[in-house]
């Protein structure tokens, strides 16, 4: 990108009010976490296909997520989810992400993935399955400290399939119980997570259908607990970015899972799908970081933004910097809303107005303004196209097929 395309986009916000210098500031303070999963083979319960290159291990995983943050800087930080990241010794992990300039992040215990959970892990009616759950949710707050870890995002598929299968009060009672207990066991710094989905794989009921019964229990729990919006986890029509304002308000959103949906839980490449929805979220985002109250721009400081994606049929790594390239995209245009000009029209109940100020900054080519961060920051100012010339997708195929899935 050209200096003359940068002076005119800059000379052009300038002329709406826009202070550059505080919006690239704000863009390379954007950090957004990678997940481990995202690099491995993915599927539907069709089929999961196999791909040359995939990782075989939870370093490899780590290798790949790197090449993501040394071309975006961006994505200093990598999920693990556990059993499917289980290493015998996790400090070398830990060490191994150091040595990669990135570091473990978010910790996600996996209770869907054995057979004696298939009525339910936390909330099963068997006591014993119910220990043997929430014993995994201890030994991830013990695999967090050792990492160095301070964010769990906690996702259950627990719930039933047909009406009167289960005691659904009862189940209510053993979710809280559970996570109570790992509550308890949590370092003063770390966060928990609590993720919510209306459905699948339990098509009757699931015991964190939505996110009133998410807050609900973040709220008996205690300030380290929050609420992770996933993007792809709602009814069609649902307006996310009000749930995120109304959270953001609770001093209760603690971060999102990324991705884009068309149907159900899609998890396709945030952004592709539906970009002003993120855009309005960020809109909401930024609003609050604005706001008087400090407990508000604080709550609003305090997302984890978070990928979770899966990329069946496509390469995994271009596929994730798509992704955060995306959401660089949709913050930077965010972040080109004259906010006082909406509040005048808001003031005056200009609806057309109110809406214009939002809707003109989404019309923006955001291009140079990215391309003059990257310089400044000194990554490529496109990655993928750095990544795609690096070799780096060749050379991983020596890896061969058969690599890790879920
Ligand atoms: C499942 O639908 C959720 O989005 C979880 O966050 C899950 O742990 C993740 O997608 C990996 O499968
Ligand atoms: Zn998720
Ligand atoms: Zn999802
Ligand atoms: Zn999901």
């Amino acid at each position: 990108m050209s200096d003359k395309a940068y002076a005119w986009f800059e000379e052009q916000q300038a002329n709406r009010g826009i202070d550059l210098a505080a919006v690239k500031a704000r863009i390379k303070a954007l950090k957004v976490e990678t997940p481990s999963w995202g690099y491995g083979d993915s599927g539907t319960r069709f089929k999961v296909y196999k791909q040359n290159g995939v990782p075989r291990n939870p370093f490899e995983k780590f290798e790949d997520a790197a090449q993501v943050h040394k071309l975006t800087g961006a994505c200093p930080s990598v999920a693990i989810h556990i059993p499917w990241d289980k290493v015998d010794d996790y400090a070398k992990l830990k060490q191994h992400a150091t040595d990669l300039g990135v570091s473990i992040g978010a910790v996600n215990p996996n209770l869907f993935q054995e057979d004696d959970y298939i009525f339910g892990s936390v909330t099963n009616s068997n006591a014993a399955i119910r220990r043997k759950a929430t014993d995994h949710l201890l030994e991830c707050v013990d695999i967090a400290k050792t990492v160095g870890s301070d964010v769990f995002s906690l996702w259950f598929a627990d719930g039933s399939n047909y009406p009167g299968q289960v005691d659904i009060r009862a189940r209510k009672t053993w979710m809280y119980e559970a996570l109570k207990e790992m509550y308890e066991a949590m370092t003063p710094s770390m966060r928990m997570l609590i993720e919510y989905k209306f459905y699948e794989p339990a098509f009757y009921h699931t015991d964190l259908a939505d996110w009133g019964m998410a807050f609900n229990l973040a709220n008996k729990l205690g300030p380290q607990a929050e609420v992770l919006v996933d993007t792809g986890h709602h009814p069609q029509g649902t307006n996310i970015e009000h749930i995120v304002t109304y959270l953001l308000d609770e001093k209760k959103l603690g971060g999102f899972h990324f991705n884009s949906r068309k149907y159900g839980d899609d998890d396709l490449i945030v952004g592709s799908v539906n970009p002003y929805e993120l855009f309005l979220i960020f809109y909401q985002i930024i609003d609050a970081a604005n706001d008087k109250n400090p407990q508000i721009r604080q709550a609003s400081d305090n997302i984890a933004y978070l990928i979770d994606q899966s990329h069946n049929i496509e390469r995994k790594i271009p596929a994730m910097l798509r992704s955060v390239l995306n959401v660089q995209t949709q913050y930077a245009k965010a972040l080109l809303i004259n906010l006082d000009e909406v509040r005048d029209a808001q003031a005056r109940q200009d609806v057309l107005g109110a809406e214009d100020a939002v809707r003109k900054a989404f019309e923006f080519d955001v291009t140079p303004l990215l391309h003059a961060v990257r310089e400044e920051i000194g990554v490529p100012v496109d990655p993928m196209k750095a990544y795609l010339e690096s070799g780096y997708d060749e050379s991983i195929n020596a890896r061969g097929k058969g690599g890790a899935s879920w």
